[in-house]
């Protein structure tokens, strides 16, 4: 038997377009071969009832199906209703995502589903690669949105890879979706956000992402259904994804648990100061003891706390626990050793005067701070590089 790929239209108010765009895919649907090809029509209860105009269509079209929603869903979220129906109850293998204005040419379709067949998981018709385009008769504002728009998905994205992040018309396998399903859940994404979240969440699953060339034409019958709100919905989703990256990120967590270590150091050296009795002992005095104490503090604290967040993934085995810890001590000494070369050339080589007085707080910075502040960026990489290539190696 043949397997399944289905046409998803979702519709709002196109009851002329869609009379003329689904006997124009069964066409092409002719010229595909090895696969058996459906329309899914997805009508949010048009004021202007499409969906009865589909009903109509259905006595000709016997693998044309509707799916009614009782409400507006927003453009993702009407794909995302359309996609379950087509993958689980139609049970296609292929879906494909095309709108009914006519904007998306079906001969292209023959051509989208050869590339599923040569090995892409997904097929994404592109307006901005060559042999694509926007239409001439858009004036300079649209244009100038639409091009801008998508240089500025790729920026934010900062993936220059894929070259239309916003448009429609687009193929995918029953694999691509299910791994990224339930990725799809901020509700910025069920508008017209849907397109570059559901295409950003499928290339960082790395699946094979395929462009192909067309020409977007404009729609000459019907409204734009376009949301004012589009720029303002998808710039704060792509703020939001992308400092939701920056936190969850290694070098993030491994900078907040370095603060919070210089936090440790500092409160417990305070405390062993008032807590310790006077003494001294040879070199040993009640301050060196206590310093030496509160960074023994810190540095058990940042291995801990490394172990559980920054390296959760590569989490330490109870058993190798005690080695690694003095392992990690000579990573830590590495960093101090870097920071004293680092102060004596410069004290030697530059020497330590007066540079400028800090604005505001009055203090007169001198290159003998400018010394300490490279020597703990310098330090900091160090540990980082150390964490990753002794302590937590990837096994
Ligand atoms: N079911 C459903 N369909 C929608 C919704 N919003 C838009 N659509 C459909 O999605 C497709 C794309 O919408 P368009 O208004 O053409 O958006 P566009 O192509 O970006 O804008 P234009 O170039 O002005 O046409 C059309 O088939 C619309 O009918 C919605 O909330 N629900
Ligand atoms: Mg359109």
């Amino acid at each position: 038997m043949q397997q399944k790929a289905i046409v998803i239209i979702p519709t709002y108010n196109e009851k002329e377009n869609i009379q003329t765009v689904v006997p124009l895919l069964f066409e092409q649907f002719e010229k595909v071969k090895g696969w058996d090809m459906g329309i899914l029509v997805v009508d949010d209860t048009s004021p202007d009832k499409t969906y009865d105009a589909v009903k109509q269509l259905q006595k000709k079209y016997k693998r044309l199906h509707l799916l009614i929603n009782p409400q507006k869903a927003g453009l993702g979220g009407a794909y995302l209703k359309g996609m379950d129906e087509a993958f689980n109850k139609l049970r296609a293998e292929v879906v494909l995502q095309f709108d009914a204005d006519l904007s998306h040419d079906p001969k292209k379709i023959p051509e989208f589903m050869k590339a599923i067949d040569e090995g892409a998981d997904m097929v994404v018709g592109s307006r901005y690669i060559p042999g694509g385009g926007i239409p001439d008769n858009w004036g300079i504002h649209r244009k100038f949105m639409s091009v801008v728009g998508n240089l500025v998905a790729q920026l934010l994205l900062t993936n220059f890879s894929i070259k239309d992040w916003t448009g429609g018309f687009r193929a995918l396998r029953k694999k691509v979706y299910q791994a990224v399903v339930h990725k799809i859940t901020d509700k910025e994404i069920l508008g017209y956000t849907f397109q570059v979240g559901f295409l950003n969440a499928v290339y960082r699953s790395r699946f094979k992402i395929i462009e192909i060339p067309f020409k977007f034409v404009d729609r000459t019958i019907g409204e734009s259904k376009l949301p004012l709100s589009y720029m303002q919905d998808t710039l704060l989703y792509l703020f939001r994804l992308r400092w939701n990256d920056l936190v969850t990120s290694r070098v993030f967590k491994f900078l907040v648990v370095g603060g919070v270590g210089t936090l440790i150091q500092l409160t417990s050296l305070q405390i062993f100061r008032s807590v310790l009795p006077d003494f001294q002992l040879a070199f040993l005095s009640k301050f060196i003891l206590a310093t030496f104490l509160s960074i023994e503090i810190a540095i058990a604290s940042n291995f801990l706390l490394n172990n559980s967040w920054t390296f959760a993934d590569k989490k330490l085995d109870k058993s190798k626990m005690l080695g690694k810890f003095l392992q990690f001590n000579l990573t830590s000494s590495g960093s101090i050793i870097i920071q004293l070369i680092v102060n004596f050339l410069g004290e030697r080589f530059i020497g330590l005067f007066d540079l400028f007085v800090v604005p505001i707080i009055g203090m007169v910075v001198d290159t003998g701070l400018v010394f300490a502040a490279t020597g703990i960026i310098i330090g900091l990489f160090w540990n980082f590089f150390a964490y990753n290539k002794f302590i937590w190696k990837t096994k």
